[in-house]
């Protein structure tokens, strides 16, 4: 408000003030009264009442007039099992469940208890598989566009700390899932995670971070990273995934130092591609795997994840990799992969039985398609084996069927698809893209020509070398496998020297290095086109030689940044917000602005925040712990001018009329 003030003083536009212009100038400092919490929240429903929800358009609303969302009421009427006993409750089968008992000791306590390499250890002796549940990142990431808002996870969470607490993590965290809390759900990932872990103080949390490209889509200085991750293991991440778009290992180094530097447990990831068997494919060969494994040790991981985020690992690769991975190295191993041919279960069992010692999968109902395999399935194969995961699969199904009903409150982030596609061996994009190039191809009107877009992706992974491709590098590929289709260009096309074409900046930046290398670098003569190395200006005559990104980005001013931040935001910027500024200046700065124009909306329930209300609707909203809003829709008028509507509400029993402007 001090910046508006100064902003928008006469004095200030006119360049007519002196450096004690603040001094001299007392109306600086009178502010308007802070708008109400709940009058924020209420203009924030009516205009999403009226016009809509921007991210809705084009999409269709779902009905929603039956829509249930089930917690767990009562202990399931399945076996009495373990961790109930664990949990030191009296609980029996049809008993409420009391979320004011403190939840039994879990893989946090543990990992507190023993640190990270002892945990290690612990991992491979405890005989059971250990399970991460990925449905509050990766499964919504992977199928409902990253959409879910805290309120439903927050919900189900002490549900997950009582009924679940033999989970090895939740995966939480992350990904895709830092970026969109604030660039559309207009929520704080920070407070989120705070959330979360208030809720549930015993089991892992898990983060998915890109090493070097942090939680964003290019390389950051170093310094912004290792910030990035301090605060984020103080904001209460235990296991941090950490992975390179390229595989290299170089470029991990500052995020897995960070990590250790934490006390926090780090897992380094060797994203999987190909085919192991594949011998017209050598590149992808069990060596190039222990390689980089080898280099993960090294450089100080306590745990091996094989992130299979194509969900192209077949099973006899899996169980290859995961015994050849364990016996050269001695660590833990940890499996995830995708489900998108269908064949992803197989996988799973494969590795397990290879040695693996943790493995991913999401709850049933958010399981599958592009998502993680089914957790319940896994459970269900092991009961009674030697490695047997035991858990409950009562409780498990009593937490699915509440995701159950949550999923239906994002349905117009579905993507249309019904069934496994095996054509994922051929164009191997990730779970996470799949869906999301489907829906950039559908809005260039190519939608029809989805075929071609994922053949397009295929070649053009071969012209870029044979490459990763996981964020943000399968984002550079889908960018010029649909710049293809849109213009229809064969790969001969891409490489024909004596062709002019407007590379996408996306392809560009890969080219000049952003991103870093792959182990044998890009492929030259495309590097030379893409590049323009040919044209006159002598600093672009050759490709560059493979660097680390993060060698040649000075290290960020964090002070200075702190207060540019500030200033644009007009509010003080603690540890989390700069770290979100570092991460997306100009989002962050619009979710302030939201935030400032209508409040905390994080609150609201999720059909209000994406529909509004309807006529005659009533929700509760807390907003604190202890403090409601009751808030009723009783309709909609014309006011007298044009362009207005008049919306009428009763807030705990007093009515109240917003005027809101009709959007275009
Ligand atoms: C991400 O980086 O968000 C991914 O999920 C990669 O698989
Ligand atoms: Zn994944």
């Amino acid at each position: 408000q001090f910046v508006e003030n100064v902003i928008n003083h006469p004095d200030f536009a006119a360049g007519t003030v002196t450096t004690r212009f603040i001094d001299e100038t007392p109306e600086l400092f009178r502010f308007p009264r802070r708008r109400d919490r709940a009058t924020r929240l209420l203009r924030y429903i009516g205009d999403v009442t009226v016009n809509g929800h921007p991210d809705m358009k084009g999409r269709a609303k779902p009905d929603l007039s039956h829509a249930h969302v089930g917690l767990p009421r009562r202990w399931p009427a399945g076996p009495a099992s373990a961790h109930r006993e664990a949990a030191n409750t009296i609980a029996r089968p049809g008993e409420p469940i009391d979320l004011t008992v403190k939840p039994p000791p879990g893989t946090r306590d543990l990992l507190r208890e023993l640190g990270p390499q002892r945990f290690a250890e612990w991992m491979k002796d405890s005989g059971r598989v250990l399970l991460t549940d990925t449905t509050m990142r990766d499964a919504h990431q992977s199928l409902l566009a990253t959409r879910m808002r805290t309120i439903d996870m927050e919900r189900i969470a002490p549900y997950y700390a009582r009924m679940l607490p033999q989970l090895f993590s939740l995966e939480c965290w992350g990904g895709a899932t830092f970026d969109v809390a604030l660039r559309f759900l207009k929520e704080d990932p920070w407070e989120r995670l705070a959330r979360l872990r208030e809720a549930v103080p015993n089991i892992l949390f898990q983060m998915l971070l890109r090493g070097s490209n942090a939680v964003g889509y290019t390389n950051y200085p170093d310094n912004v990273v290792r910030q990035f991750v301090g605060r984020a293991a103080a904001g209460g991440v235990d296991l941090f995934r950490v992975f390179d778009s390229l595989n290299w290992v170089e470029n991990m180094r500052v995020a897995i130092d960070a990590v250790n530097e934490a006390g926090a447990l780090c897992e380094g990831a060797i994203c999987y591609t190909g085919d192991l068997f594949d011998r017209s494919r050598s590149k992808y060969d069990l060596m190039y795997y222990l390689g980089i494994a080898k280099q993960l040790q090294r450089a100080g991981v306590q745990v091996l994840g094989i992130k299979d985020m194509s969900g192209v690992c077949r099973p006899r690769a899996a169980r290859e990799l995961v015994a050849a991975l364990k016996a050269e190295t001695g660590l833990p191993v940890h499996f995830h992969t995708h489900d998108t041919s269908g064949a992803s279960v197989a996988s799973v069992l494969a590795a397990i039985e290879a040695g693996a010692d943790a493995v991913d999968g999401a709850m049933d109902a958010m399981s599958g398609l592009t998502s993680q395999p089914n957790l319940g399935a896994i459970v269900a194969a092991l009961e009674g084996g030697d490695r047997d995961p035991g858990v409950d699969r009562e409780s498990m199904q009593a937490i699915s069927h509440y995701w159950e009903g949550v999923r239906r409150l994002y349905a117009p982030f579905e993507s249309d698809i019904r069934a496994g596609t095996s054509d994922v061996y051929r164009h191997e994009m990730p779970g996470g893209q799949y869906t999301n190039l489907r829906e950039q191809a559908r809005a260039l009107g190519l939608e029809h020509r989805w075929p071609e877009v994922a053949k397009a992706y295929a070649e053009v992974n071969r012209l870029f070398g044979d490459i990763v491709k996981v964020t943000p590098t399968s984002k550079v590929v889908g960018d010029m496998a649909l710049f293809m289709v849109a213009n229809d260009l064969a790969p001969a096309d891409v490489a024909d020297p004596s062709r002019e074409i407007a590379f996408p900046e996306s392809v560009v930046s890969l080219f000049k290095g952003d991103l870093g290398f792959p182990p044998d670098g890009f492929p030259a003569a495309l590097s030379r086109k893409v590049l323009k190395c040919d044209s006159p200006n002598p600093i672009l005559a050759e490709p560059p030689r493979p660097y680390r990104p993060g060698d040649r980005l000075p290290a960020a001013n964090l002070e200075a940044i702190r207060e540019e931040a500030a200033r644009a935001v007009g509010r003080q910027v603690g540890d989390d917000d700069l770290a979100s500024w570092l991460m997306y200046p100009k989002v962050f700065r619009e979710y302030a602005e939201h935030r400032r124009h209508y409040g905390d909306v994080s609150v609201l329930p999720t059909q209000t925040f994406f529909y509004g209300m309807r006529e005659r609707e009533e929700v509760s909203i807390d907003i604190d712990p202890g403090k409601t809003l009751v808030v009723r829709m009783q309709g909609t008028g014309p006011a007298e001018e044009e362009g207005v509507v008049r919306v009428f509400f009763e807030l705990n029993g007093q009515p109240r009329t917003l005027r809101v402007e009709k959007a275009g």
